[in-house]
């Protein structure tokens, strides 16, 4: 195919290799991560999903050894051979990653006739519908990761993939072959090492990891470019941290997106969305948000209300806002055909429609009856629905849901020949499809960063890499049956890993009707996921926290109320993960991977470093095992109980109770409660701190700013560093302060758990102290710097 290499010749950071029939251009992104593109169907790389990022300067060699190319990096070693196969390895000259060299043969698919059908996932090898593909040998036991939502478990060896973003009413169940999103990357572990691969093409590609034939895997696509990373580790963490390099990490949100939401399809009309609001105080529910679905417009034209539902939308808007209720509108991309409204109008006049092969607007059918698809292919169109979001703002939305944007339309996908503009290049669906949803997001976060300046709130469910830099994502139409709160675990765990990490699942379901036992067990764990929204579907039983009669209304507040007690814990995870890429919602492998025992634990899962969440999804079950991964001890949240790492150990977790184990060595910052975000200024930080036993010394930051402006990227944050060390009987406490914004806390309530203290010594005086369960708390100044703790 690619024949013999006839010269290679290095320009900056890229070496350009000619072999007898192709180009091949490497590009050293950096001494880990390296870029192989070939142009295939485009002469340029135009990256839907890498926008910006600067090179390193990293010092590199190219030299010509027997029949290949080599090149040589501070951390690997790439030979390059004819035909363009190509071998990675460490710099110790360990193999990472190898092509496979043999020909494909699939596993047999048989029929009771006896036929053989040869298949290759789903089709038949000799005539694939490949034009792009590579194979890579498949040695050992290797695990693979991320890939974005797809259905089933947390370790994708074994299965094949499609990437096209689908909405499919049906239930999702772990053979999906795909959903509403498309994440092109996956990361592979094997012998504790790990690398990732990040295939960007927007096409329908495919993912086989090792099902075809387990001497290899490997990833294709029916049509585009050959372009891909190998982002090397040797840390799963270093491998998300440089796939979030490329493609962007999720920017710190408002603090009050962190908040409960409540949603429903749909709260209309606006008596109902009162009733509802009221009901969260009177019952004393912390919420912060409220959603409108498809229901509150005038006959499904997005950015208009219907007036008889909502009179008086910015009235009503206001007087939520008031009692700390923030509204998030729905607005879908199909438009409704219908001339006199104003955005179809205008959509018509200025091309703004993709189009079929004639240059006609194609109408397809959706909520609103006929409607045509904005091109967000073109920047100007992009540009239009950005400054249509100014119109629902000044209602009063605070945030902004994007739905049915795969594009789905009731007739299926769209046809192939549907035409956009791609910023000046005529692309078909089959180009545009998988990133429709990402620049639709996309033209919403520009539209509402540019109008209030504020960090904008916006929910997709259809995205491609590199939507974290605009928005969040919810795993769409699930259904509320148990398997789909289980399967919700490695679903929000691998987004996570694929640079989602603003993620949440429905909590207690979509479609079909809610029970008690369900909604209670999913509230413990969305009160950990990112985005933590209740939300169910139209003719569906009532799924409010409290329609379920006392026992569940009271365990949806217990939940809701831990949930704000952690907001700052969550928000500094956010903040963190705005540098490193790394989610709230983690695999417990992404911490211990040189614990195996980790590698496939689909049922618990990690919130940020210090929280391992083990929550039941089991009907019926109150009772279970959670293994405690190596290297640490783990404080039983609830009975304070110390447990080693390494062990398996059986919990007893009746209705109410959530297994939830804290690392320890620490510190958990806390908020006092409230009933939404900002209810309260918080003067007084409460630091829940669990000293190691093992004369571990640990450290927390924790961050702090006005929670909704950009003014943090111009250094308007101010930082709390703790370091936390239990030695000769002594707990110390050490913090420093980074101050950069004006709002400083006061002081912090300092709660220690699980010590039996003599004294307690804060800045060399003596302090009181108060015993509690467990331990014991004093108040320090926020002026402080250390504290000893003197322990029995
Ligand atoms: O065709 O807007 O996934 O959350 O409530 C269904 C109505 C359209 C699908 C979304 C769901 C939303 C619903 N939408």
């Amino acid at each position: 195919m690619f024949g013999k290499i006839k010269s290679f010749v290095k320009e900056d950071n890229k070496i350009k290799i000619q072999f007898q029939n192709k180009t091949l251009i490497v590009e050293i992104i950096n001494s880990g991560i390296v870029n192989f593109f070939v142009p295939l169907f485009r002469v340029e790389r135009a990256s839907k999903a890498v926008e910006s990022f600067v090179n390193q300067k990293c010092y590199f060699q190219v030299t010509k050894e027997d029949e290949g190319v080599v090149i040589t990096t501070e951390k690997l070693k790439v030979k390059i051979f004819e035909n363009f196969k190509v071998d990675i390895y460490d710099n110790y000259g360990n193999v990472l990653c190898e092509d496979y060299r043999g020909d494909r043969c699939s596993f047999i698919r048989r029929h009771g006739n006896l036929d053989v059908l040869a298949l290759e996932g789903h089709k038949v090898v000799k005539d694939s519908k490949y034009k792009v593909m590579v194979l890579k040998k498949m040695e050992g036991n290797t695990f693979f990761y991320g890939l974005g939502e797809q259905t089933g478990h947390l370790n994708k060896k074994g299965y094949h993939y499609k990437m096209w973003n689908t909405d499919d009413p049906s239930p999702h169940v772990e053979c999906d072959e795909c959903l509403y999103k498309t994440i092109p990357f996956f990361i592979a572990l094997k012998n504790k090492q790990a690398f990732g691969i990040f295939f960007d093409n927007t096409f329908e590609t495919h993912f086989d990891m090792g099902k075809e034939n387990a001497d290899y895997f490997s990833f294709s696509a029916v049509d585009g470019n050959l372009d891909y990373y190998f982002i090397y580790g040797p840390s799963v963490k270093e491998v998300v941290g440089g796939y979030t390099k490329i493609t962007g990490t999720t920017p710190l949100p408002q603090m009050w997106t962190l908040g409960y939401q409540q949603s429903r399809f749909s709260y209309t009309p606006e008596s109902r969305l009162l009733e509802i609001a009221d009901n969260f105080r009177k019952k004393d529910i912390p919420c912060d948000v409220i959603h409108l679905d498809i229901d509150y417009m005038d006959g499904y034209r997005v950015f208009t209300w219907d007036k008889d539902k909502f009179p008086d939308p910015k009235e009503t808007l206001s007087g939520l806002k008031e009692r700390g209720f923030k509204v998030v509108a729905i607005i879908d991309p199909a438009v409704k055909k219908d001339k006199g409204y104003k955005i179809y109008d205008e959509g018509i006049k200025n091309n703004f429609f993709a189009i079929d092969k004639d240059g006609i607007p194609h109408v397809d059918k959706v909520w609103p009856g006929d409607a045509l698809y904005p091109d967000f292919a073109n920047e100007k169109v992009r540009k239009w629905w950005g400054e249509n979001q100014k119109d629902i703002i000044d209602n009063g939305v605070a945030g902004i849901w994007n739905d049915m944007n795969e594009p789905a339309s009731f007739n299926g996908p769209l046809p192939d020949d549907i035409y956009f503009y791609n910023d000046g290049i005529i692309s078909d669906h089959r180009e545009f499809h998988n990133v429709y949803g990402h620049y639709m997001a996309k033209a919403t976060y520009d539209g509402i960063k540019e109008y209030t300046k504020k960090r904008p709130f916006v929910i997709t469910r259809a995205c491609y890499a590199g939507t974290q830099k605009y928005s969040t994502v919810w795993t769409g139409d699930n259904q509320s049956i148990w398997e789909h709160l289980r399967m919700s675990l490695p679903m929000l765990m691998n987004l996570g890993l694929s640079g989602m990490s603003f993620c949440g699942a429905d909590v207690g379901g979509f479609s079909f009707d809610c029970t008690s036992e369900l909604l209670s067990r999913w509230v413990q764990v969305g009160a950990f996921t990112p985005l933590f929204r209740n939300h169910s579907r139209d003719y569906t039983r009532d799924q409010e926290p409290w329609a379920f009669g006392q026992l569940t209304e009271d365990i949806n507040r217990k939940y809701i109320k831990l949930r704000y007690r952690l907001i700052p814990y969550l928000y500094d995870l956010m903040w963190e993960g705005e540098s490193t890429g790394l989610a709230v919602i983690r695999p417990l492998l992404l911490s211990y991977q040189q614990d195996e025992n980790t590698y496939e634990i689909n049922d618990q899962f990690l919130c940020g470093e210090n929280i391992l969440v083990a929550p039941i999804v089991e009907q019926g079950r109150n009772v279970r095992m959670v293994y405690l991964p190596k290297g640490d001890s783990w404080i039983d949240y609830w009975t304070n109980e110390t447990f080693e790492g390494g062990q398996y150990i059986i919990k007893k977790a009746p209705l109410d109770i959530c297994p939830i184990y804290i690392k320890s060595g620490s510190i958990i910052p806390n908020y006092p409660s409230q009933n939404y975000v900002g209810e309260k200024e918080i003067k007084e930080l409460i630091l829940n701190i669990y000293p190691s036993s093992t004369n571990k010394e640990s450290s927390y930051v924790h961050y702090q700013d006005d929670g909704e402006s950009f003014e943090y990227r111009t250094g308007k944050y101010n930082l709390y560093k703790f370091r936390l060390q239990n030695e000769n009987d002594v707990v110390s406490l050490k913090i420093n302060y980074e101050y950069g914004y004006e709002k400083m806390y006061e002081s912090f309530r300092i709660r220690i758990n699980n010590v039996k203290v003599l004294e307690v010594m804060v800045d060399d005086k003596k302090a009181d102290f108060i015993e509690v369960d467990n331990g014991i708390e004093f108040l320090i100044s926020s002026k402080n710097k250390k504290c000893f703790i003197k322990i029995k």
